[in-house]
């Protein structure tokens, strides 16, 4: 199927949906026995903190991206899905005008401020994630006096290892302000849309993805997300395979270097360098996916324009003024973001070549699987079961390799020790393997077959974590995956 099409199979679901709000633990925690423990010790920490039993309890999922890598924020579809793992924080309304809040790991410094302030963003302490969220709903849906509120987070998610910590924290902050001040509940896409918006008060120019699948995710199911607005669509995944995360346990934090954001800047200025030579209206193509609308060009073709249109040096500073006219000052103010004030150079023939075929990979997966999805259950062999043909899942993974190699050759978002864990991964029977998230460390996903799945993991853990890494770190760096719904609220008796 072509890009962009509706797959008339698969609905776009949740339109007008709410985030769950749960009457019982058992259904908030979903069959997970290790996050039920974890929420029933939140509690009891809660209690301990602010002698009283919480309100409620809140609870935003982090997530793995099977494919689609540095495209959201050019405006491109993504293929992630929600983990297990999330930042869950307990709540308790107070009459006081006060935001306390604490974490249930000492090394996050508890914080108060009173409800009266401004809400200014400075720096990246953790607790400026949980105002992006707070500010987002405080302002956005205008909430003329909020309630105080006590919070004890607890969180689960690897921080700064491409599993998205930062927005499971940012969706469960806005959730639980919205919750505990009453408003009339905003849907999964609303919540999802403002979230992406306000999680940009960290400094980070994100696209949107890890908010929409924190809010979106569905039990067993992969999401297409597509953007502007945010709409999700189901993917079915290949039977007899299973998703594998291994963490490199290198932290990359995407505030406190700039890499990031220059990726973003870099999108964007071989969007607008390219619609200048195309005589397009330059000044408004802020994204990728803005040129390829305006051009009319398949994916595919958008390649060709790259090589046509961008050559394959980095750009200087004064190259990109000249070629959109505009002064140093003005390319400062309008094009460059915080962080990327005094870049010299940009490299936009690689990125904007990465982008359009790693946006024509995610059409291409999610195509397969669920053709793959669909054959498999109408078999021959007439029981029901799915089987998902090998060719299938090689093919799947094959797009998974190729996502990785575009990733550290054309977007230089890989490192030597995340190369290294794909090597591994590989050479242990993966079918597929790739860094997800932004990279520069954290996490890699593998696409395995299920009776694979024990050799892959000793394999893994024999040839990247050896006997420097105890065992126990071990069990939480390398782990099968499954998706698992979106965010939730626990309303206690
Ligand atoms: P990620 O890839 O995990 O989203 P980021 O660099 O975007 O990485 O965000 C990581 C930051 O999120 C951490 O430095 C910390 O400030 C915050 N964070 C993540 N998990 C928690 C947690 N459990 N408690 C408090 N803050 C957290
Ligand atoms: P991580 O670094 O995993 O939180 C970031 C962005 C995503 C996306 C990916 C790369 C934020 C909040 N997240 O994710 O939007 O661009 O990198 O695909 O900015
Ligand atoms: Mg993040």
């Amino acid at each position: 199927m072509a890009e962009g099409k509706e797959n008339p199979a698969k609905k776009v679901r949740l339109q007008g949906a709410s985030p769950t709000v749960f009457q019982s633990m058992d259904d908030f925690s979903q069959g997970s026995k290790q996050n039920k423990q974890r929420y029933d010790r939140l509690v009891v920490k809660f209690e301990e903190r602010h002698g009283r039993k919480p309100d409620f309890l809140a609870r935003a999922p982090g997530r793995v991206n099977i494919i689609g890598e540095h495209i959201d924020y050019s405006g491109y579809a993504v293929l992630p899905m929600a983990v297990e793992q999330d930042v869950a924080m307990a709540c308790g309304r107070s009459d006081e005008n006060l935001l306390q809040l604490s974490n249930t790991l000492e090394t996050y410094s508890q914080h108060s401020r009173s409800t009266l302030e401004s809400t200014s963003i400075e720096g990246h302490e953790w607790y400026n994630y949980f105002f992006c969220g707070y500010k987002g709903v405080v302002y956005d849906l205008g909430v003329q006096e909020p309630v105080g509120m006590d919070v004890v987070v607890d969180g689960n998610v690897p921080p700064s290892a491409g599993l998205s910590s930062s927005s499971a924290l940012v969706c469960c902050a806005a959730l639980a302000t919205a919750y505990a001040n009453g408003i009339v509940m905003p849907t999964r896409q609303e919540l999802a849309e403002l979230c992406a918006k306000c999680e940009r008060y960290i400094g980070t120019e994100g696209g949107g993805m890890d908010q929409a699948i924190s809010f979106l995710g569905e039990r067993n199911k992969a999401m297409l997300i597509e953007f502007n607005p945010i709409r999700p669509a189901e993917v079915d995944l290949p039977c007899d395979t299973v998703f594998v995360i291994s963490n490199t346990l290198i932290q990359a934090n995407k505030v406190a270097f700039a890499s990031f954001n220059v990726r973003v800047v870099e999108c964007r200025l071989g969007a607008m360098v390219v619609a200048k030579t195309k005589s397009l209206d330059w000044k408004n193509t802020r994204k990728l996916l803005q040129l390829q609308t305006a051009l009319g060009l398949s994916l595919e073709q958008m390649t060709g324009v790259v090589s046509s249109c961008l050559h394959r040096e980095a750009y200087t500073r004064e190259e990109i003024c000249s070629h959109l006219e505009i002064t140093d000052d003005q390319l400062k103010s309008e094009y460059l973001n915080n962080m990327t004030q005094d870049l010299q150079s940009f490299e936009l023939h690689k990125r904007a070549l990465h982008v359009f075929e790693e946006a024509d990979r995610v059409y291409k997966f999610r195509d397969i699987a669920n053709k793959s999805h669909t054959d498999a259950l109408s078999d021959a062999t007439g029981n029901g079961e799915c089987t998902t043909v090998d060719a299938t899942a090689v093919r799947l993974g094959e797009l998974m390799d190729e996502s990785h190699a575009s990733c550290s050759k054309l977007y230089e978002c890989s490192c030597e020790e995340l190369d290294s864990l794909v090597a591994v991964c590989k050479s242990s029977g993966a079918l597929g393997s790739r860094l997800t998230g932004a990279g520069w460390g954290g996490c890699v996903v593998s696409l395995v077959r299920s009776r694979d799945l024990e050799t892959f993991l000793a394999g893994v853990r024999d040839g990247f974590y050896g006997d420097t890494v105890s065992e126990d770190v071990v069990s939480r760096a390398l782990f099968a995956t499954s998706p698992g719904p979106g965010a939730a609220v626990w309303q206690l008796q």
